[in-house]
């Protein structure tokens, strides 16, 4: 189990005589995962993964497909692909629609999909230099407490900002619990703060648009290039999107770290929970009002309207809790695996299908 504890798994499920494996990378129908006798590849089989996983309705997130992160057992083939039997419980995990589901505009029947999981902490990463937006913090801040990880928020290209001070500030006021770095990966300035999180067994995603200088990052820490770095036209800041794939890679010194292309290019953008983690300044002051009622429009004794009036809370602040409260409202009680479960064996071959086109596009 040596090598599987270095990749961070803490033993707890009864794994029979199966061989535990972590997934470093998803392909078209393969995985590339990593088991005690070293990196090979996996493959799911319909009759054995969802019979396997029928038994998991009680754990969350975990009776649909792997994703890279997750923890599996395998049974391990010395010849060829080792075929995978079921996923383990998930600590942390992100989520997005299934986008090859038919029934999106549906609004209770949306299937899910797992983009990432087992993470302990999410690097939240945006540029100092021109397209920082709080509004996009605030819904990865949102998305990553609904992960069940901890956020930590990192201001990049600190060498080529101007005066950025008083964005530092205005990003700490929305950071709630989260804790906020400003730093580069070209002159290294920061980097030696973020070494509390750079743990063996820990794993990091890194979050943030394309640009932002995640893969940068990832190689200013491991001090080799182990990414593709984009270059980015600096004239308007967009980035090519060169980073579809999700991967798993564990640094020299024991951290592994899952860079991503972005919440958004995963179609990762609906918040369902993390609002009141997120928020916990407007959250103080929930239940404070007058009337427990109070839709903090016009009603006497409500703490909100106070708080603005007093300077503590911004009206953007409030619209943007709004915003996000909203939607959650719309994508409340979407996520039922168990659900999921039984229509699983109909997704796998849609699944497929979906990872054969994404492969082709990818090639
Ligand atoms: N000046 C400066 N440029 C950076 C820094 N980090 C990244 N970049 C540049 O930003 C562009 C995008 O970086 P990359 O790491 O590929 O971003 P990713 O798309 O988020 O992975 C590249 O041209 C990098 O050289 C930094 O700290 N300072
Ligand atoms: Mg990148």
């Amino acid at each position: 189990m040596e090598k599987l504890l270095q990749y961070g798994y803490i033993p707890t499920a009864d794994t029979q005589s199966y061989q535990v494996a972590r997934i470093t990378a998803v392909h078209r129908e393969r995985f590339e995962i990593v088991c005690e006798k070293g990196f090979t590849y996996a493959r799911l089989k319909s009759s054995v993964y969802f019979v396997n996983n029928e038994r998991n309705d009680d754990i969350t997130g975990t009776a649909e497909y792997p994703t890279v992160g997750d923890f599996v057992l395998i049974q391990y083939n010395e010849s060829g692909d080792s075929t995978i039997v079921r996923t383990l419980e998930r600590k942390s995990y992100f989520a997005r629609k299934d986008p090859s589901s038919k029934l999106h505009k549906s609004e209770n029947s949306d299937s899910f999909q797992a983009v990432a999981a087992n993470f302990d902490y999410v690097f939240i990463l945006s540029s100092l230099n021109h397209d920082l937006n709080i509004g996009r913090l605030e819904r990865y801040l949102t998305l990553s407490w609904q992960s069940q990880a901890i956020p930590v928020i990192i201001l990049t290209k600190a060498d080529v900002a101007e005066e950025y001070e008083d964005l530092v500030k205005e990003v700490e006021k929305i950071a709630g619990y989260a804790a906020v770095y400003t730093i580069s990966s070209k002159t290294g300035v920061g980097l030696e703060e973020l070494n509390e999180y750079l743990k063996p067994r820990k794993t990091i995603v890194f979050l943030g648009s394309s640009g932002v200088g995640k893969s940068s990052l990832v190689n200013a820490l491991a001090g080799e290039e182990v990414m593709k770095v984009n270059n980015i036209r600096e004239d308007d800041s967009k980035g090519r999107h060169t980073t579809t794939h999700r991967q798993l890679i564990k640094l020299e010194n024991g951290v592994m770290i899952i860079d991503t292309p972005g919440m958004r290019e995963l179609g990762m953008w609906d918040v369902t929970e993390g609002i009141g983690e997120a928020f916990s300044d407007i959250d103080q002051y929930m239940g404070k009002c007058k009337f427990n009622n109070c839709s903090h429009q016009n009603e006497p004794g409500c703490a909100i309207k106070e708080a603005m009036e007093n300077g503590e809370l911004s009206l953007e602040r409030w619209e943007s809790y709004n915003k996000l409260k909203k939607e959650a409202r719309y994508s409340d009680n979407k996520v039922d695996y168990s659900i999921m479960d039984k229509k699983a064996g109909k997704q796998f071959s849609k699944w497929n299908k979906q990872q054969k086109k994404a492969g082709k596009n990818r090639n």
